[in-house]
Formats: C-alpha cells, sequence, structure tokens
C-alpha cells in the first residue's frame, strides 16, 4: 500500500501517534474504531475480518453481548475496592474458576506478564518452603524462544535479542533448554535446585510451533519423577484457543501451575490469573504478594462472563471444526510459496517462503486491503487466529481473501 491509499483522516491520526506514542510498534497502516463479533472496521468505514484476535485476548469475538452486559452492571455498581477491603465478587469468581480448572486456589493478577511473575515467585517459595532448596539457589527450567512477556524478569530469560538486548543486568535463576526436546529436560531435571519447568504447550510468539505428540505428557511426567513442577503458561494457548479449554488437555495434562490471562476477560480489559493446589499456593502469605488493581469486582465479573460464554457456546469445539477446515483449505491451496501450514484449533500460522523477504508484510497489507487482518511475525510467518466464534460461511469468505492476497506472490 502507498500513501496515497491512506485516507486524510487516518494520515492525520497516524501522525499524532507517531509524534506522541512511543514507537516500540510497528503496526499495519489500519486505524481502527469498532469492532463487533468477528469484525472490525476503520474510521474510513471500512469492514475487516480480525484474523489476529489481539493475539488471543479475543476469543469470543468483539464485544461479546454477554461480557459487555457484565461489564457494565458490574461498572454501574462497584469497580474496585483495592484488596484492603473484600469485594463481594471475589469468591464467586474464585469458586467458579478454581471448579472449572480443577485447583484449590486460583491468584488473580491484570496482564499475563503479572501473572507469570506470580508464579515464578510461587515456584521458588515452593521450591525453598517445601522442596527444601538452599537459599537464593532455586532455579526455573524454560525453554528457548519462549514468550512470557516483557518485565525485566521474564526477558532474562528470553532468547529473543530484540526483546532483550540493551535492558540488562539480567536476572538470574533460569536454564534454558530446547523447546520439544525431552533428553534436554531430563539433563536439567537432575540438579536438585530445580523447582520448575515453565513451558508454553504451543509457542505462540516463535510462530505457532506445536510440539511432538506425548512431550507435554512425558515433560509432565518427567517433572511429577524429579518432584519439579510444571507450570503451563495457557495465557495464549489457553481458554478454548487450540479446540480444547486448556492446550494441556490435548495430552491430558494437569499442570502443577496454570497462568491464564488475554482471553479470561474476553477483550475487555487486563485480566490474569494464576491457579494452583493449597502446597504451592499457601506457601505466599498475607502481605507477601498482591497488586492494586488484582482481583478486581469488574474483572471479576467481567472474568465469570468470559469463561461462561466459552462453556454456553461450546467455544472450544468450533475452534477444533472451524481451525481444521482453514488448515485443509489451506493445504489444498498447494501454493508454491506456503511451506509450511500449521496449528491446532483456531491458532495457526503458515510460513512464506519468497525471494522477497519482506513478502509477508507485504502479503499482510494486500490482505488487509481484501478486508483481512493479520500480521506477520519473524519476517516470513503470518498467523491465522481469528474469534473463536467464526462459522464455516465467514471461513469460507476468508479463506477466499487469503488466497486471492497469495496472487501476489505469482
Ligand atoms: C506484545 C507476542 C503473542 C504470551 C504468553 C505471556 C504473555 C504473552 C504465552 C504476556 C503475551 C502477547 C504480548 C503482545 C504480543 C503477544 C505475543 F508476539 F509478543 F509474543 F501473543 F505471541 N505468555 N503475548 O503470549 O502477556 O503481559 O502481554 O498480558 O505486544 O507484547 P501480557
Amino acid at each position: 500500500m502507498n500513501t496515497m491509499d491512506i485516507s486524510k483522516q487516518t494520515q492525520e491520526l497516524l501522525e499524532k501517534e507517531e509524534k506522541y506514542g512511543a514507537h516500540n510498534y510497528h503496526p499495519l497502516p489500519v486505524m481502527l474504531t469498532k469492532g463487533e463479533g468477528v469484525f472490525v472496521w476503520d474510521v474510513d468505514g471500512k469492514r475487516y475480518y480480525d484474523f489476529l484476535s489481539a493475539y488471543s485476548a479475543l476469543n469470543q469475538g468483539h464485544r461479546h453481548p454477554k461480557i459487555v452486559e457484565a461489564f457494565i452492571e458490574q461498572a454501574n455498581k462497584l469497580t474496585l475496592t483495592s484488596r484492603a477491603f473484600h469485594s463481594d465478587a471475589l469468591g464467586e469468581f474464585a469458586e467458579y474458576i478454581t471448579k472449572l480448572f480443577g485447583f484449590d486456589k486460583v491468584l488473580p493478577m491484570n496482564s499475563g506478564a503479572e501473572a507469570v511473575e506470580t508464579a515464578l515467585k510461587l515456584a521458588r517459595r515452593w521450591g525453598y518452603q517445601k522442596k527444601g532448596i538452599a537459599e537464593n539457589q532455586a532455579k526455573v527450567i524454560v525453554c528457548s524462544d519462549n514468550f512470557h512477556g516483557r518485565t525485566i524478569n521474564i526477558i532474562s530469560f528470553s532468547t529473543d535479542d530484540e526483546a532483550n538486548y540493551d535492558y540488562g543486568p539480567y536476572n538470574t535463576g533460569y536454564t534454558i533448554i530446547p523447546y520439544n526436546d525431552l533428553p534436554a529436560l531430563e539433563k536439567a531435571l537432575q540438579n536438585e535446585n530445580v523447582a520448575a519447568f515453565m513451558v508454553e504447550p504451543i509457542q505462540g510468539e516463535a510462530g505457532v510451533v506445536v510440539p511432538d505428540e506425548g512431550y507435554l505428557s512425558k515433560a509432565r511426567q518427567m517433572c511429577k519423577d524429579a518432584n519439579v513442577l510444571f507450570i503451563a503458561d495457557e495465557i495464549q494457548t489457553g481458554l478454548a484457543r487450540t479446540g480444547k479449554m486448556l492446550c494441556c488437555d490435548h495430552d491430558g495434562v494437569h499442570p502443577d501451575i496454570l497462568i491464564l490471562g488475554k482471553a479470561l476477560s474476553g477483550g475487555m480489559m487486563p485480566v490474569s490469573a494464576v491457579l494452583a493446589d493449597d502446597d504451592i499456593m499457601l506457601t505466599i502469605k498475607p502481605g507477601e504478594h498482591g497488586s492494586t488493581y488484582g482481583g478486581n469486582p469488574l474483572g471479576c465479573k467481567v472474568a465469570i462472563a468470559s469463561l461462561q460464554v466459552l462453556v454456553d457456546e461450546k467455544l472450544a469445539e468450533n475452534a477444533e471444526e472451524q481451525g481444521a477446515y482453514l488448515r485443509k483449505r489451506l493445504e489444498d491451496l498447494n501454493h508454491p510459496n506456503v511451506k509450511i501450514v500449521r496449528g491446532r484449533g483456531l491458532l495457526n500460522a503458515i510460513v512464506i517462503e519468497h525471494e522477497d523477504k519482506d513478502m509477508a508484510w507485504k502479503l499482510c497489507v494486500k490482505m488487509m486491503e481484501n478486508g483481512l487482518l493479520a500480521k506477520p511475525t519473524h519476517g516470513d510467518k503470518i498467523r491465522f487466529a481469528p474469534p473463536l466464534t467464526i462459522t464455516r460461511e465467514q471461513m469460507d469468505e476468508c479463506i477466499k481473501i487469503i488466497a486471492d492476497s497469495f496472487k501476489l506472490m505469482a
């Protein structure tokens, strides 16, 4: 797209953002102003399919009426108490989410990164107080090409130079092993100071990397045998995105610590949560961890509604069905420049192979012009992850847009 095609209004807004906003992102040149279900509209009234879903925060679609209703009702009642006082929504939320996922307790936070930090604190606490690791010696095993958030601690164990360069000094206490590598895990688990292994059931940011069948269940068992906690970061893969309520469910894995975020609030506000049993959760005592907004009544009510929508509308089942259909139709295109189609449920990516190294970006601009929004990652990958409410008819229209846009690579 050249600048000629951008409306005057969009251009002015882009310039405002560029002038007054920090330059920590490089978005597609589309200026959105409205969303509903699987659709978003730009300031010029053009409609697009949202094939990113805010990196899986919009599993329920934009402005789901049930979630909006819960939001407005609670917003008109009580939004925040801090945890210095009780609110009547927290107990209701805690009971609902712990029963849904089968854990004793929940610790609510806001962003995904905060929930990851919480899980790491819990793992260390458990390591010292239950496993008997010597003071300051606890280690957590993580995988290369991970994405768990952007705090200084989390980027300390990132292997993505873009995410971590010139932010040092970094934190210690992490062992990085390759993803999908059981022998490497086996070896790392031999260190008796290891408190936990933290893993994404599918690596989202890495380009939707699906591990081998049995990887998660074997890794989980190896952790159990080594008296090491298995932490699943399901912030992106959880909540029906991959065709099951949790991606771990595909492998029959119940983690020791479960981390949720993003779609836990259906795109309304930051709500995240860490779930664990008492043996782990009760190692943190009053005053030893928290957050001003964590567990706020507005977030609690929105989270209950967001989970209820996933269950009531059988969105995991729809993700499984539409995802399998999407991958099959993309594979059937047999496009010579589409090297790989991969994913699970509606968390999918294609890998583009083209002499023009900017082709994935150009394809996304072409799809944008044709009415579908997707984002390239790592130069050659494009993620296809629409809201889970998408219908077969809508998917057919999207596949047509994608196939038409592929003509760019002729
Ligand atoms: C951005 C990526 C996706 C996550 C997992 C924790 C977090 C995330 C598995 C932190 C967040 C987001 C962050 C967002 C883009 C997006 C992303 F490309 F950066 F890596 F989805 F793939 N664990 N992922 O995927 O959650 O603190 O952001 O709430 O621009 O950083 P958060």
